[in-house]
């Protein structure tokens, strides 16, 4: 079933210069890029995208970080493209992360790991909706 789902470009990947790559090896991948924009999140606009983990020790310290810099927000497209970003994306923590997955190769640490996925429809529905009005997905 084709599917979409929501990937950030997270400002540690686009302040070294590695959107082209992680971009390449999107449509690579074969997705289809729906929607992209640059975006340099405020403090609060970074706390309302990880509401859901406001709770978590790290949550500061995570939003702090996704408000340091721009980002690049996408909407990618596929058949199981939820499951499929994550597994390129590969595991949370670069150490833990398979070979090739883009976490493995442009992750800095557990935080600063280059990329964002929507992990689930009802996320991804959430997360779409955050950066990208119906009108840009048509
Ligand atoms: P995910 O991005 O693989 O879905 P989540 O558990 O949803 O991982 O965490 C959201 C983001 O919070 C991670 O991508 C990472 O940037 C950050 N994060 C997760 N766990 C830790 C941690 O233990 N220490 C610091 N930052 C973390
Ligand atoms: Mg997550």
């Amino acid at each position: 079933m084709t599917e979409r789902t929501l990937a950030i470009i997270k400002p540690d990947a686009v302040e070294r210069h590695l959107a082209g790559k992680i971009i390449q090896r999107i449509e690579d991948e074969g997705f289809q890029i729906r929607a992209m924009r640059r975006i340099h999140l405020s403090a609060a606009q970074a706390e309302g995208f990880y509401a859901v983990h406001r709770a978590r020790p790290f949550f500061t310290s995570l939003t702090q970080f996704m408000s340091s810099g721009p980002a690049i927000v996408l909407v990618l497209e596929a058949a199981d493209a939820i499951k499929k970003w994550r597994t390129l994306m590969g595991a949370t923590d670069p150490a833990k992360a398979d070979a090739g997955t883009m976490r493995k190769e442009f992750a800095q640490s557990i935080e600063r790991n280059a990329t964002h996925g929507s992990d689930a429809p009802e996320t991804a529905a959430y997360e779409i909706g955050y950066f990208f009005a119906g009108i840009d997905l048509i």
